[in-house]
Formats: structure tokens, C-alpha cells, sequence
């Protein structure tokens, strides 16, 4: 026997874009349902990212969600760049007129956004296995899972695809309508989250010619360190000590020295790629955040880029449900992929300005100096960076 379900809005995906939309049209009595493949605690387990923009932490209060990351997160008004041993600070308020970053991990966040849904009787099932999209270029989508042994359609005006880059929806899109654009870095990311002091009050992004390295927190007890990494090297290639070893010598000889090392309660790689799929809409699935494009994390572009897909979509929902006007829907594909391209551009440009590619000519690494040294020494460029950094308006 088949279950159905009958809701306004069918979200697949129970991460950050999922929850925060859910949460979002809920309290615009919008009603609607989460359908996450995995465990709450799974969810949580993923450590991913750490700086949020301004109007990401704007959305989180919209959402009545803000509470503890206000209480509990970090303005942050610059960060560092290590150039080869000497260190850099990028002025992010004085470039801005006075905007900043807010450092809160998305495990946090994402807590929140659980908490606040379940708070509201939101529904949002976990281990929805075997989601599969109906109906897509009609009037009436819906969408079919199994949980356990039993059998679930939820009827619906629109699906929304927040099932990040490896989920069902985008897959959904007949090859024909959908055009992708990807670029595959030479490296990976090995991350490590340890209950340490942070290095730095502010995070460091460092160029060094042993490769990249970033020096982030989580909270002044709780350090997250990232180095590049060949795509070849797994995880048991890293001992805790070989790790902390390598950062060091990534890092001036000074911070280096009051590094606090201790055990990894985490550690992962990460592939670092650039990927756009367009359109984001396809009849009446819409894609939101990771499902529709993703980011190398250099920029810490990504969740905030998947927070202006949430932004216009909310918005495009309201004026649909509570005014009778669709235009903001029509419109969605076309405004949320204008600015993810923006973040497109800045992430590669962070990325290509501060790794080591293994095999640039020496041509394009003389290029890849400049662009670093122009940057350092030309206080429009750094308005460029900082507006960048802080989020381009939404
Ligand atoms: P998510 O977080 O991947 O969530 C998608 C959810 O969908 C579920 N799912 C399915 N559910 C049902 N049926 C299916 N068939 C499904 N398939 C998948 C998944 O289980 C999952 O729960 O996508 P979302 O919500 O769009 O959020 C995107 C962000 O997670 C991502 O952009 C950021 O983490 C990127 N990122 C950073 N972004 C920033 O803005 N600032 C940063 O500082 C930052 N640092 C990072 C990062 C990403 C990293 N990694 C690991 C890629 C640092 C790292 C290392
Ligand atoms: C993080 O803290 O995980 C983080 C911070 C900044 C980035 C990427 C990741 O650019």
C-alpha cells in the first residue's frame, strides 16, 4: 500500500537549503516537506563549512533561527594572507564600509535549522530512501520514497532539488534541457577539526611553494586546518603528526611556533571542483545550492551561494502563494544563476591565485605571483576581494 501526502512545496534535501526554505516558508504558512536520505546525526556529522556572509546570517534571523549564532558566532572583519612567510591583513570592514563575516560552523547552523523545524512541527523525514521525481513538466509533480518497508507519494505544486551535488533532482532534468559546465582542480583538501586553541584570531589563507594551506575555528576551543593535498593521498596517507608537521612548515615561522597541536576528533579529504548546471528550473523543479553548482571552498563561497537560491526562492514562493504573482518564479533560473556565476569567478580566482599547480608552466606561476603581489599592494584590488568576500548583495 502506497501512503500519499498532499503539501505545497516537496523538498528534497534535508541540509542547510532544504531546511532554511522549509523553515522559511512555514513561517509564511507555507506548507511543506523535508525528505532527507539520512539520519539527523549523519547530517550532523559532515563538518563542511565555517564563514557565512552577511546575508546569510540576515536569512538566518528572517527564519527565527539566529539566536545562538548571534550569541555564539564570530564577526570577523578580516583575515590574513600568507604570502611565502609574511603575513597580510585584508581589511574586510575598512573595504566595505563596515561589513563583516560571521564564523559559525554548518554543523551548528544546520542544528539550528533542525531545532527550530521540529519546533514548528515541520515536517521532515529522515531515511527517505529511493526518492524518485514525477511528473516534473506538469501541473501536478510528486514525488515517491520508501521509508523501511513502506511506501510514500507526496503531491505537490513544486519539487525544490536541495539534495547536493550527488542527490536525485538535477539527475531528474532530461539530458537535453540541462547543460553542465565543470572544472576538476589537481588537488584535494585535507581537512582536520581539532579541540585546540586557534593559531589566529582571524583565519589565514597561505601560499606557500610547499602548496596551500588555511588556518580556520570553530569556536576559540575548537580549530579547523585544511592543507592541499595530491588527489592521490588518502586519509590513513595522514598521521595526526605528519599533518600538523606539513602545516607548519605551510605557515611563517612565528605562528608556526604557537601552533597548538592535539588529537583530530576529524579528518577528510575533499575534491576541489567548479560546476554550474543550468537551468536551475525545469518545469516545476526548482534546484537550490549544491544540487545546481558547486564551489572549491577557497572563496567560502559555497553555502553562501546556495543562500540567495534559498533567498529568491522564498521570495518567489511568497509572491506566488500570497499574491497570485508567479514572475519571481519565471525568473528564478536566470537570477540565482547571474550571481552563482559571480561566485564561480571569485572562488577559481582565490583558488588559482593561492595553490600549487603541479603543473603550470613557469610562464603561468610568474602570473600567478603577480596577481598575489598586485593584490597585496593595490587597495582597489582588496576592495574587490573584500566586497567579494563579504557577499555580493542579493
Ligand atoms: P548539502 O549540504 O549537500 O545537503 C544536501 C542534502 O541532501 C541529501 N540528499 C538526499 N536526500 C534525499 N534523497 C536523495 N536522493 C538525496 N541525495 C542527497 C544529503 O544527505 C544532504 O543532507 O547541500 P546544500 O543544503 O545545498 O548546502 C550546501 C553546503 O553544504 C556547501 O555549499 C558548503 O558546505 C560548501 N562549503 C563552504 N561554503 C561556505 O559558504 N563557506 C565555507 O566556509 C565553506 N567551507 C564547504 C567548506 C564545503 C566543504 N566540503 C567538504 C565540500 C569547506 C569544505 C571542506
Ligand atoms: C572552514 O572553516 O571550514 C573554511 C573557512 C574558509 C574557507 C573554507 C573553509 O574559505
Amino acid at each position: 500500500m502506497t501512503n500519499t501526502i498532499k503539501t505545497k512545496v516537496g523538498i528534497v534535501g534535508g541540509g542547510p537549503s532544504g531546511l532554511m526554505l522549509s523553515q522559511l516558508l512555514d513561517l509564511k504558512g507555507i506548507d511543506n516537506i523535508v525528505l532527507e536520505k539520512h539520519t539527523r546525526d549523519y547530517v550532523l556529522s559532515r563538518i563542511r563549512a565555517g564563514v557565512l556572509e552577511h546575508g546569510f546570517a540576515e536569512l538566518m534571523r528572517e527564519a527565527q533561527c539566529g539566536e545562538r549564532m548571534d550569541a555564539e558566532g564570530e564577526i570577523h572583519e578580516g583575515f590574513y594572507i600568507n604570502d611565502g612567510g609574511t603575513m597580510h591583513r585584508m581589511d574586510l570592514a575598512k573595504h566595505t564600509g563596515g561589513n563583516s563575516v560571521v564564523v559559525y560552523g554548518q554543523t551548528e547552523l544546520t542544528r539550528d535549522l533542525y531545532d527550530a523545524r521540529a519546533k514548528m512541527n515541520g515536517k521532515v523525514i529522515h531515511e527517505a530512501l529511493d526518492v524518485t521525481l514525477h511528473g516534473l513538466d506538469t501541473d501536478s509533480p510528486s514525488i515517491t520514497y520508501r521509508q523501511g518497508d513502506e511506501k510514500f507519494t507526496v503531491e505537490c505544486d513544486f519539487v525544490i532539488g536541495a539534495d547536493g551535488f550527488h542527490g536525485v533532482s538535477r539527475k531528474s532534468i532530461p539530458k537535453d534541457v540541462l547543460r553542465e559546465y565543470e572544472k576538476v582542480y589537481p588537488f584535494g583538501w585535507l581537512g582536520v577539526l581539532s579541540r585546540t586553541k586557534p593559531v589566529n584570531h582571524e583565519l589565514i589563507y597561505s601560499k606557500t611553494e610547499r602548496g596551500f594551506a588555511l588556518c580556520s575555528l570553530r569556536s576559540q576551543v575548537l580549530s579547523r586546518y585544511y592543507i592541499q593535498v595530491p588527489l592521490t593521498d588518502t586519509v590513513e596517507d595522514w598521521s595526526d603528526e605528519a599533518f600538523w608537521d606539513e602545516l607548519k612548515q605551510r605557515l611563517p615561522g612565528e605562528v608556526a611556533a604557537r601552533l597548538e597541536t592535539g588529537p583530530s576528533i576529524e579528518k577528510s579529504i575533499a575534491p576541489l571542483r567548479s560546476f554550474v548546471a543550468e537551468p536551475m528550473r525545469y518545469g516545476n523543479l526548482f534546484l537550490a545550492g549544491d544540487a545546481a553548482h558547486i564551489v572549491p571552498p577557497t572563496g567560502a563561497r559555497g553555502l553562501n551561494s546556495a543562500a540567495s537560491d534559498i533567498y529568491y526562492l522564498y521570495h518567489a514562493m511568497m509572491d506566488h502563494y500570497l499574491e497570485g504573482d508567479s514572475s519571481g518564479l519565471d525568473q528564478y533560473s536566470a537570477k540565482a544563476l547571474a550571481r552563482v556565476w559571480k561566485a564561480q569567478r571569485f572562488s577559481w580566482w582565490m583558488t588559482t591565485m593561492l595553490h600549487k599547480f603541479p603543473d603550470h608552466p613557469e610562464y603561468d606561476q610568474r602570473l600567478q605571483d603577480i596577481e598575489l603581489a598586485y593584490l597585496l599592494s593595490s587597495e582597489a584590488a582588496q576592495d574587490s576581494l573584500a566586497e567579494n568576500y563579504v557577499g555580493l548583495p542579493f
